[in-house]
């Protein structure tokens, strides 16, 4: 039986190919953190766990990440064997509470390396693809309404994307309400428009916004108040028309249990490092689908390598009505692998192969790794 050898993790600074600006930050750049894990038989796993704009989206960050994985994570690994993911995962819990970004990175790295083992996808060892392919939303986030539509117009004309996520909750509601409003007004039929707000609104904002949001013709509302708040989600979900989604609410299975017995979202947003890693998105998952709550792949705008995990776990699940965000190797300005995803017809393709499906690209992780001097200059972005 291979055992856990060595399990390194480091922080990659890639600038963004546009300011993407949130409610709480203004992104020019993605520090993901990759891990790569050896196993004594020689076998290798990649994983990757990251959050977006440092501390000021959930309580983990880039560096508390690394510092987990190496003062934690990694020591209680060593010698254990590879094979037994769930009891990686057992450990991992007993010796960190929380964290679960951090031990999301480890886990997709011992899948990784599971399925290269035994020659299979990641995919397969979840079961097996349903689907080839899936629908890939764009966010629209430079902060300007006319950048924006222009954005939306070539994206549509390049077949890349025809649904929109547009990141509100910065300005005030009335105006982010008119910037939807110009927006789909834009774009018609030919696109679909949902809108995040990252938790920045009040109870009696949401109330506002979401009537008024329905009424220029969007569809969805993702996070319109801070997670904890679960008792104005189910206001919220029950009140309006518009479809509600949970993202930063989802904290793993637990939250996902106590959203749905309290009918506080129409959609879960589910993303693997949120979750607590790919076992753990798929519980929730699975939550979400015995409460009849619609499935919705979310991002935490992720480099190839987290996307890819996102493909094999989302390609084996039935149905995802809301589609997916899975494009943010795209928002970067290189990628780190050496073939990169496919995007095409407003799908991407979800990568073939032994594990994950992908080839880290060594020159480009070692230009845009944190810890080496020359990467420095990435870390500004524009
Ligand atoms: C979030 O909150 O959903 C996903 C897409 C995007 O632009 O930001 C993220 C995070
Ligand atoms: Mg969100």
């Amino acid at each position: 039986m291979p055992k856990i050898e060595q399990i390194d993790a480091f922080i990659v600074d890639i600038p963004t190919i546009r300011g993407h600006v949130l409610s709480m930050t203004t992104m020019r750049a993605q520090s993901a953190v990759i891990v790569r894990l050896r196993c004594s038989d020689g076998s290798d796993g990649i994983g990757e766990g990251t959050t977006i704009g440092g501390l000021s989206y959930c309580p983990e960050s880039p560096e508390s990440i690394v510092s987990a994985i190496d003062t934690y994570l990694a020591p209680a690994l060593m010698g254990q064997e590879a094979n037994g993911i769930a009891h990686a995962l057992a450990l991992m819990d007993r010796h960190a509470r929380g964290n679960r970004i951090a031990k999301s990175a480890v886990e997709m790295a011992l899948w990784d390396a599971l399925g290269k083992r035994l020659g299979v996808s990641v995919a397969q060892l979840f079961g097996g693809q349903i689907v080839q392919d899936m629908p890939v939303a764009w966010t629209l986030a430079s902060g300007n309404s006319d950048t924006d539509i222009v954005e939306a117009e070539q994206m549509i004309a390049l077949r890349r994307h025809n649904i929109f996520k547009l990141k509100i909750g910065k300005r005030a509601v009335r105006e982010d309400v008119a910037h939807v409003g110009r927006i789909k007004a834009a774009l018609g039929d030919s696109a679909s428009i949902r809108v995040d707000v990252n938790q920045a609104w009040s109870l009696a904002d949401a109330r506002w916004g979401l009537k008024g949001l329905q009424d220029v013709g969007c569809e969805l509302v993702e996070q319109p108040v801070q997670a904890r708040f679960v008792n104005a989600m189910a206001e919220l979900t029950r009140s309006y028309e518009i479809a509600v989604m949970a993202d930063e609410a989802l904290g793993g299975p637990e939250d996902a249990l106590s959203m749905a017995s309290r009918k506080a979202a129409d959609v879960f947003a589910v993303k693997i490092a949120q979750s607590g890693g790919l076992m753990r998105a798929r519980d929730v998952v699975s939550i979400g689908q015995a409460a009849g709550i619609a499935l919705y792949g979310g991002t935490m705008l992720e480099t190839a390598v987290g996307t890819a995990a996102a493909l094999q776990l989302f390609s084996t699940v039935e149905h995802l009505a809301w589609g997916t965000e899975f494009f943010g190797p795209l928002l970067l300005k290189d990628d780190i692998l050496t073939t990169p995803l496919t995007y095409r017809d407003f799908r991407v393709a979800v990568p073939q192969g032994a594990g994950l499906g992908i080839t880290l690209d060594p020159a480009k992780i070692d230009f845009y790794r944190r810890d080496k001097a020359r990467s420095l200059h990435a870390v500004a972005g524009e």
